[in-house]
């Protein structure tokens, strides 16, 4: 009986040890589930993650998000807006972007993988709260025609030192600029009068990001396919925000010994450590089926001169991190 007891404390000690371990990093993938495109975003002392939720584009309705006091535990929000909020989406809710102005939330979204002559494109919603409930700010696509080739898919809403803020979007090998009114209700002209400015770079395809650093634009997006297994993610680095934007190189893509199909990323910065981190969907290694793309995050380092050094994928993702 002894022998048994003892054998119970020592499995139990086992377990719980493993457990803190566990608990230590955040893993990879850092949450359950099909989750693409992953926009990450800081928002006071918590980290949040609005990602797609990857599926048949007829099952993509509504969005889940992610938030997180330390990049290890994360807490699901389900269904922060869908289909019977936005009256106009009838498939493909995609890649979501989020931003806070003047205490409200901001999300804005592609939708119904829109071609030329069909309603759809990118939209954009409010709420008082990150986690939603979000409402369909316009009712109707803020942008809905395809301009200089790009679809109007991928947005990423950008805040400019000066406060202005901007949008790059862009599926279909194109990218766009725009600038957003002060109330997000539509696009105003930049001042040579013009509403897009395409600002595309060597091999762009989607997924626009950009940041600033030390002054510096970073601008970032992906490359490949994001059906199959050489989906990438590449940069430049620019003294504007409308570029040039020199393409310098290729910083995330597949490892045969990990995952495959990776990209279409974001990064999060927490000023208080000073760490970077990069947020981005996979495909698992066992995995060739489309929708089987999970969200994974690591550590994002540059070198002396600024250059975003080769990301590592890895299964155990990152260490607490508090905001
Ligand atoms: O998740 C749907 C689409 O997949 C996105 O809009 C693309 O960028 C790609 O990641």
């Amino acid at each position: 009986m002894r022998k048994i007891v003892n054998l119970f404390f020592v499995a139990l000690a086992v377990m719980s040890s493993a457990a803190a371990y566990a608990q230590k990093t955040s893993g990879n993938p850092i949450f359950e589930g099909d989750y693409a495109d992953p926009e990450g975003i800081v928002f006071g002392k918590t980290y949040w993650i609005y990602p797609t939720y990857s599926a048949a584009y007829e099952d993509q309705l509504f969005f889940d998000c992610f938030s997180s006091k330390d990049l290890v535990k994360w807490t699901k929000h389900e269904r922060i807006i869908d289909n019977n909020e936005i009256k106009w989406l009838n498939k493909a809710l995609w890649a979501p972007a989020a931003i806070e102005k003047d205490g409200k939330y901001y999300l804005f979204f592609g939708a119904n993988d829109v071609h030329e002559g069909e309603i759809g494109g990118i939209g954009v919603a409010v709420a008082d709260n990150p986690a939603g409930p979000f409402k369909d700010l316009i009712g109707k696509p803020l942008i809905g025609e395809i301009v200089n080739g790009a679809q109007p898919i991928d947005q990423f809403v950008f805040k400019d030192k000066d406060g202005t803020h901007y949008m790059y979007y862009g599926g279909w090998r194109h990218c766009n600029v725009v600038k957003l009114a002060d109330d997000f209700k539509s696009i105003v002209p930049f001042e040579d009068g013009t509403l897009y400015k395409e600002v595309t770079p060597k091999n762009y395809v989607e997924g626009p990001f950009m940041f600033i650093r030390d002054g510096k634009y970073y601008f970032m997006w992906s490359e490949g396919g994001w059906t199959g297994p050489n989906y990438k993610v590449a940069y430049a680095i620019s003294d504007s925000p409308f570029g040039p934007f020199e393409r310098k190189d290729v910083i995330l893509q597949q490892d045969d010994k990990v995952a495959r199909g990776a990209g279409h990323h974001s990064i999060v910065h927490n000023p208080r450590s000073g760490k970077y981190y990069i947020i981005y969907h996979r495909r698992p290694i066992e995995s060739n089926k489309r929708d089987n793309r999970v969200t994974c995050i690591e550590e994002l380092h540059f070198d002396e001169n600024g250059d975003i050094l080769p990301v590592v994928m890895t299964f155990e993702g990152v260490k607490k991190d508090k905001l």
